[in-house]
């Protein structure tokens, strides 16, 4: 008797976790919207670039991962002052708190595209998937198109 109730608890406890589960899978989808996607286009033999955009989500949810074809390597990068030298350092991930717009930008938190496998002209479009990861650890692929701008199309310097 005891153990029938036992299990009776747990089987209830099993279909709220589902019904939790599907809840979250519905709103996990197209969470995150990016605007502005760019990529800095490369001069003469270049063979890193940079890539800007803004990513705003509507939960909290992590940038783990950046995938694209275009480069053989591709890190998330952030860019800090070390003495009077502002020097990248690589980051495992990126915060995207809910509701918050977070910006890669020259100078800051960007996309770095290392080894290319060729070069970056203006008006290109370089196709980069980021991969988010929410707090259920439930990862999702963004695809993102970002056109290439030449060095004097911005007014920052990376
Ligand atoms: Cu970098």
């Amino acid at each position: 008797m005891k153990l029938k109730l036992k299990l009776k608890k747990i089987v209830a406890q099993a279909i709220a976790a589902a019904a939790i589960t599907a809840a979250m899978s519905i709103t996990a989808h197209a969470q995150v919207a990016v605007k502005d996607a760019w990529v800095r286009a490369t001069v003469g033999p270049q063979k890193v670039t940079g890539a800007f955009m803004q990513i705003t989500s509507t939960q909290d949810t992590k940038l783990v991962a950046v995938q694209s074809d275009a480069a053989k390597k591709v890190e998330l990068h952030t860019m800090e002052m070390d003495k009077d030298v502002m020097r990248m350092r690589e980051i495992a991930s990126l915060d995207l708190p809910a509701g918050k717009t977070v910006e890669l930008k020259p100078g800051s938190y960007h996309i770095m595209l290392i080894d290319l496998v060729k070069p970056v002209k203006e008006g290109d479009t370089v196709a980069v998937t980021l991969v988010v990861e929410n707090k259920d650890k439930k990862r999702e692929n963004i695809e993102v198109k970002a056109t290439a701008k030449s060095l004097t199309a911005s007014a920052h310097k990376m």
